[in-house]
């Protein structure tokens, strides 16, 4: 038997293509579906409705099992302008192609990128041919840089890059010079490490590391670096290979192995070990960045949970590893943050704070400042972008005074805080790694190529400009999912929905970002087990919160912390907490639960969220959602059922809460339209709290459904509400079902959310790409100069646009 013959796929057009011949009737009964509703954007679910509108049902099947079902499974969006009908496809995750048909002329043609973009263009600007229109291509310069082609491969940056390094290494003994280079320039407040003057060759450095290893490893394993130290010296080796004999071997042999035959894991772990990072700045610029009595306030959630419990697991990992390589440093962390003088009874209007839990590290405030003075109120991180060159300007000079000197490393929050971090580590040279924590974009549908509509109120042309300009500047970008980078099989990436779109008017980017790029790493993030454990850690119950956690649920005074009443106590709780953003849908929740007579029978509902009066809040959307949130109560006559409870800032009453409801066999619900990762489910889960999520976003990859919690769908509210119902109804019972979830749900916690594996990474990836930006140095110039035309030409006159000018005349500043 021969061997079966590889067959090539078929493109999309090919799909399209052949369906037009062989069942051109059906076909162009669908696409004249799609056409007649006149010039549009049409979602994946509408190119499937389509489908099941069509009225003769051999039509539906013919085309739902032929080529062109492929075509329908993967479009993620179709531009219909008839008589065309262009459709964005997407095989794979992080792969896309473009088709455009005549449904008039029944022609087929594949566009490229710039030439779906134009068309869509037509959408707002109608034909408007313009062959100078500004295109946005990073691609030329990572052309010839090696990437992985798999989608699973996506997110394992650094694996690639160690395989990659080694290989050239491999080549020959000239491709070791600069490891050799990285080794000598190592340098700590003006004090060489590694390797001094004397090892100036690898055949010096071969002989050097044998006859050191050779005198190390005769010496008890427990000896001090200091009774060697001056042996070691004499052979060209510095301090920073470790502090006892034992390390000390071991990193030498690792560098031995890699000057032999290196091979990844080796040179990860020899890159992981070098010590590189003394001093780090990290950037989270908008919100109330505080420690107590923040949480929940407007743009001022998750990212700072997450920065603070980054940076005392850091911190220590930092100890850890440098006393381990034998070094007598202090570390030092810098969160730097905004100011703000009307800190409205918070800690922001303190220029240095230290933080709790950690030894050296500290939150350093810069202001907001302008030629009229100082910004002193807080503004929606949508307001930010006018000043961040200066705020950029003042902090490096606060920051080179606090570390009297540069960072080691870099590492920028979110799009402001990301784009400091860049215009930062530009000027100092130092490396950089940006989280996104949620990038607006997939937030908010259409809001690239409608951009005009929403620029008044949300400036997304700056955002998305400053967005793109970060993800290319920094040397490496650390997601907490997967779906973050490349979505799912059916969704679109946040990431990914930056490789191609367009501004009309503007700008249109035709290669934004590779989603395939070495630079992407998944790291998760955890929650602080200290304050989020489980409901049965009985010892460790902080049960003197309860007094205060009945009342608050269940006391019947009306108050401005809480309205509404639970007039069955017995019940089980449904619990929620978020700020009172639109895109978190609490407001969806009250009304899925007050449509769904069941699920209010079965049990009662409490969330924590915003304010109950509108007076308190001064931001735009949360004004709307107390507003909607009342009127929902009422419409759905909920009092009696019911419980509003305004933000809470006391974390570690709030654990207690989780287990609280715990206790009383309730569940957590986080019905977002879109949650980046979702912070609270990975605390309701870590205190064993069974949780049912959005579908949407990270919660998608935290929870494996019906096993350790709930995936729901914001956009089929009935539905979500009936898995609840059914949930309640089958506790009721067996009582053993919600145990089951409930451990489910603290397992998937303990084996992939902990800051501890988090902690361990970063610094592992901080080595392997310190050393790679070293390495590749020329070819980051040519990107570096790009993005410098492009943040000069095209993001400082966007912050100067006339939408923010009246902001900053009507704005509250002060001389303070
Ligand atoms: N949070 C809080 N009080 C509130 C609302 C939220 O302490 O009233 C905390 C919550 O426990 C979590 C964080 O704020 O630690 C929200 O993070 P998440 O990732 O869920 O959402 P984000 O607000 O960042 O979008
Ligand atoms: C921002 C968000 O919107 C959340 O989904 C994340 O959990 C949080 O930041 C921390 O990364």
């Amino acid at each position: 038997m021969g061997k079966p013959r590889l067959q090539k796929l078929p493109s999309m057009r090919e799909r399209v293509e052949d369906t037009l011949s062989a069942h051109r009737n059906e076909l162009v009964a669908l696409l004249s579906r799609y056409v007649a509703q006149g010039k549009s954007i049409l979602q994946p679910h509408h190119l499937i409705d389509e489908l099941e509108n069509i009225c003769v049902d051999s039509a539906k099947e013919t085309l739902s099992d032929g080529p062109f079902s492929e075509v329908l499974k993967s479009a993620q969006e179709a531009i219909v302008l008839p008589p065309f009908v262009a459709i964005a496809i997407r095989p794979r995750p992080g792969v896309w192609e473009f088709v455009r048909v005549n449904v008039y002329e029944l022609s087929v043609e594949e566009l490229k990128v710039s030439e779906y973009l134009r068309f869509k263009e037509e959408l707002v600007d109608g034909e408007k041919d313009d062959p100078y229109f500004l295109e946005l291509d990073f691609e030329p310069f990572n052309a010839s840089f090696p990437r992985p082609t798999r989608s699973s491969s996506i997110g394992n940056g650094v694996q690639f890059l160690n395989r990659h390094l080694s290989s050239i290494m491999f080549r020959n003994k000239d491709s070791l010079e600069p490891l050799l280079d990285f080794l000598r320039v190592h340098k700590h407040k003006g004090h060489v490490l590694m390797l001094n003057d004397r090892i100036g060759r690898i055949s010096q450095l071969e002989s050097a590391l044998a006859k050191a290893e050779d005198y190390v490893n005769k010496l008890p394993p427990e000896t001090p670096y200091s009774e060697f130290e001056f042996a070691l010296q004499g052979l060209g080796f510095e301090r920073g290979w470790g502090d006892t004999a034992e390390l000390v071997v071991e990193m030498m042999h690792l560098l031995s192995d890699i000057l032999q035959a290196p091979d990844p894991s080796t040179l990860e772990n020899f890159l992981g070990r070098i010590p590189m990072v003394f001093n780090v700045v990290i950037l989270s610029i908008h919100g109330y960045f505080g420690q107590a009595n923040v949480l929940g306030l407007p743009d001022t959630g998750g990212q700072i949970v997450y920065i603070l419990d980054q940076v005392r697991a850091l911190e220590t990992e930092m100890i850890q590893r440098i006393k381990k390589q034998g070094l007598n440093i202090i570390p030092r962390i810098l969160i730097v943050t905004r100011l703000i003088p009307d800190a409205k009874g918070t800690s922001c209007n303190q220029r240095l704070e230290k933080i709790s839990g950690c030894e050296y590290s500290h939150i350093l405030r810069v202001p907001f400042r302008t030629e009229n003075g100082i910004l002193r109120q807080w503004i929606s991180r949508f307001d930010v972008w006018p000043y961040l060159e200066k705020f950029a300007e003042d902090a490096a000079g606060e920051i080179a005074a606090e570390l009297q000197g540069v960072p080691d490393l870099i590492i920028g929050n979110y799009s402001d805080g990301n784009l400091v971090a860049s215009l930062l580590s530009h000027k100092m040279g130092v490396t950089e790694c940006t989280i996104a924590h949620a990038l607006e974009k997939t937030k908010y549908p259409d809001s690239d190529i409608y951009w005009k509509k929403y620029e008044d109120k949300y400036h997304f042309s700056c955002q998305f400009t400053a967005d793109l300009l970060a993800m290319n500047h920094s040397d490496f970008i650390i997601t907490s999912t997967y779906q973050e980078i490349a979505g799912t099989k059916n969704s679109v990436g946040q990431y990914e929905s930056h490789t191609a779109f367009t501004l009309p008017d503007l700008y249109r980017v035709v290669h934004g970002i590779d989603v395939f790029d070495p630079k992407f790493n998944i790291v998760s993030p955890g929650a602080d087990e200290s304050i989020y454990f489980p409901y049965t850690e009985e010892a460790k119950r902080l049960t003197s919160f309860h007094e205060s956690l009945e009342k608050l649920i269940y006391d019947p005074e009306q108050t401005d912390e809480h309205i509404g009443t639970l007039k069955d106590p017995s019940k089980p709780i449904i619990f929620s907490m978020a700020r009172l953003d639109r895109v978190k849908n609490i407001t969806g929740l009250v009304e899925m639960y007050g449509k769904n007579p069941k699920l209010m029978e079965l049990a009662n509902l409490v969330v924590v969220a915003g304010y109950n009066d509108v007076k308190k809040s001064n931001d735009r959307e949360e004004i709307a959602e107390i507003e909607k949130m009342h009127a929902l109560i009422k419409e759905y006559n909920l009092d009696g059922h019911i419980r509003w409870i305004s933000s809470q800032t006391n974390r570690a009453r709030n654990g207690e809460l989780y287990r609280y409801i715990a206790d009383k066999r309730g569940i957590f619900v986080q019905p977002a339209f879109y949650e980046a990762f979702g912070l609270t489910v990975v605390e309701a889960m870590g205190c064993a709290l069974p949780t049912f999520a959005t579908s949407h976003g990270g919660p998608l990859e935290i929870i494996e459904d019906g096993i350790s919690g709930f995936h729901i769908d914001p956009y089929h509210p009935d539905k979500a509400g009936a898995l609840m119902a059914d949930f309640f109804q089958k506790c009721k019972e067996d009582p053993n079902y919600w145990v089951t979830i409930s451990e489910g749900g603290l397992r998937r916690i303990m084996e992939r959310y902990t800051w501890k594996i988090y902690s361990e990474r970063l610094m592992t990836l901080a080595g392997v790409y310190g050393f790679w930006k070293y390495v590749s140095k020329l070819e980051r110039l040519e990107t570096r100069r790009y993005l410098e035309m492009f943040y000069i030409l095209k993001f400082r006159p966007l912050v100067r646009s006339s939408s923010f000018t009246l902001r900053s005349k009507i704005g509250s500043f002060g001389c303070g």
